[in-house]
């Protein structure tokens, strides 16, 4: 056996959705805070990326989250989140999966029956709150940065489909929020291509005629993610498949979507402060949110989010990169 490259990780999911946490093999990325370390880190190390989530160590919904010191003394872990798309500047299924790791294999002091656990984030502080009993992370309640809604009724002319109505809003990244009946697709997993083929025409749309850019962080642009909301959906209880970019759809709840979902039904008046919102996946599993207080983001109001999930460890692995491996970077299909 022979390696040029050597990870350690510990691979988890939640509620479905895979979170690889790479616990060592990475180094110290460069960088004063961690926003700069994900700049640094996609102009010059995305090969690392690309070989951990990439097909054969990966698949084309892989998701994962390399720890770093943090860069603030208020912090016990920096987390930089990578996945098939990109490094995500906040991801709540993957911090809900470091928590759960971080507390279940001690590499945080556990307290019953909650652990506090503060993350260092690209896009800001993110305080996860453990519940633990017996040792086993039972679940995480995540505090997620200020959320927002950029647009409402926001019009976009995609091709194929027409005139589209959708919102914007922002969870730590930006999303734009649509109606299956609007675009006559039934939610069903069935219908997989067809949801994935119109998210992907929208998310191309809206970067082309309305791009959405972060009022204080110019490095957070661009719509990724597409919550294509299933018919009978409302401010208690909302199903939905989400589209993400290069062509894949979170397995689950998705934590930015759930605050950038919250995020919209406060601004259109349906969702007040401290009432339960369950946000439910494609696959059925779900996520439980509710806004616990109002923020400005530059000249916008915003609300703090607070999402609830649980994480399950599936196993523990080294990586390696064999110096004669013809795909050092992975391969994508
Ligand atoms: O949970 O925030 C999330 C997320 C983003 C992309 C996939 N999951």
């Amino acid at each position: 056996m022979r390696a040029k490259r050597y990870f350690s990780a510990v691979d988890s999911h939640t509620e479905g959705m895979p979170t690889r946490v790479i616990t060592g093999g990475v180094g110290e990325i460069p960088g004063a805070t961690m926003a700069d370390k994900r700049l640094h880190f996609l102009r010059n190390l995305d090969h690392v990326r690309e070989l951990l989530v990439n097909e054969p160590r990966g698949h084309s919904a892989m998701s994962g989250a390399i720890l770093q010191p943090p860069t603030r003394p208020d912090a016990d872990w920096g987390v930089l989140y990578i996945e098939v798309s990109g490094c995500l500047p906040m991801c709540g299924h993957g911090t809900i999966g470091v928590a759960t790791v971080l507390v279940e294999t001690g590499m945080v002091e556990v307290t019953e029956p909650v652990t506090e656990v503060r993350l260092d984030t690209p896009a800001g502080l993110v305080l996860a709150e453990v519940a633990v009993r017996g040792g086993h992370a039972e679940s995480v309640t995540i505090r997620n940065v200020p959320s927002f809604a950029v647009d409402l009724d926001a019009v976009v002319a995609v091709p194929g489909l027409g005139e589209i109505r959708c919102d914007i809003a922002f969870g730590g990244n930006f999303y734009a929020i649509t109606s299956l009946a609007d675009l006559g697709i039934p939610f069903d997993k069935a219908e997989k291509g067809r949801m994935l083929d119109a998210g992907l025409a929208i998310m191309a749309a809206i970067n082309g005629q309305r791009r959405p850019r972060h009022p204080l962080h110019a490095e957070i642009a661009g719509c990724k993610h597409v919550y294509l909301e299933a018919p009978g959906s409302d401010a208690a209880h909302s199903r939905h498949a989400m589209a993400i970019h290069p062509g894949w759809f979170d397995r689950s709840p998705c934590g930015t979507g759930t605050s950038a979902r919250m995020a919209q039904l406060h601004a259109r008046g349906q969702l007040g402060l401290n009432t339960d919102f369950v946000n439910e996946s494609l696959i059925g599993t779900r996520f439980t949110g509710r806004l616990v207080d109002t923020a400005r983001v530059g000249d916008r109001t915003a609300v703090i989010p607070t999402i609830t999930g649980r994480a399950w460890i599936t196993g523990t692995a080294q990586y390696l990169l064999d110096p004669t491996d013809p795909f050092p970077t992975g391969f994508t299909l």
